[in-house]
């Protein structure tokens, strides 16, 4: 790698050809949800993957996705994986505690399995903000996932790779010191 390509950074590519991708969607608040995954699935579309390369897998809410999005990026069948669901404020503390989990749960699937999982898990006080990022004045958050997953999917890639073993290394001489 020269000195100016190192000083201008890696990142991932928006090209999705040849990616494989995992969508775990909770049917919980699923008005919204599949309005997200109908999202996710544009991009993805719109970004070369094919639907052959696309496993969607349903869960009861958004508690159960981070044993779905783990499971499914041990199959070794995903480059990434997206996490769609919506957790709505009631008026008991249940909320807190299904949005804290989710959002602990995916960042420790990915960080296990070492497979990106991408969050998009709504957390909002009102239907109204859903809506908004479902599609409406916000957009769709689940088009934002999809960009997200491709980019980290490729820059795995790129990382593995050995033109860029210099990322790894810190974490190979530990190992080393350790033993
Ligand atoms: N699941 C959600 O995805 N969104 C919510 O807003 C929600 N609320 O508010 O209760 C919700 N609850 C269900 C939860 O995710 C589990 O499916 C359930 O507790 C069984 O484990």
């Amino acid at each position: 790698m020269s000195e100016s390509s190192k000083s201008r950074g890696v990142r991932g590519a928006i090209a999705a050809g040849g990616l494989r991708f995992g969508i775990v969607v909770a049917r919980f608040n699923d008005f919204i949800t599949e309005r997200l995954l109908a999202g996710t699935l544009d991009a993805l579309r719109a970004a070369g993957a094919g639907d052959a390369t696309i496993e969607i897998v349903r869960v009861p809410g958004s508690f159960e996705i981070p044993l779905a999005a783990k499971k499914l990026a041990e199959a070794g069948r995903a480059d990434a994986v997206i996490a769609i669901g919506c957790v709505l404020r009631g008026d008991t503390a249940h909320f807190d505690h299904v949005a804290s989990e989710v959002a602990r749960g995916v960042q420790l699937a990915q960080m296990d399995t070492g497979i990106p999982v991408i969050f998009c898990v709504l957390t909002c006080d009102t239907l109204e903000q859903a809506i908004d990022r479902a599609g409406l004045k916000s957009g769709n958050k689940g088009q934002e996932a999809a960009l997200a997953a491709i980019e980290m999917a490729n820059l795995s890639r790129t990382l593995r790779s050995a033109g860029h073993a210099t990322v790894a290394a810190p974490a190979a001489r530990r190992r080393k010191r350790r033993s």
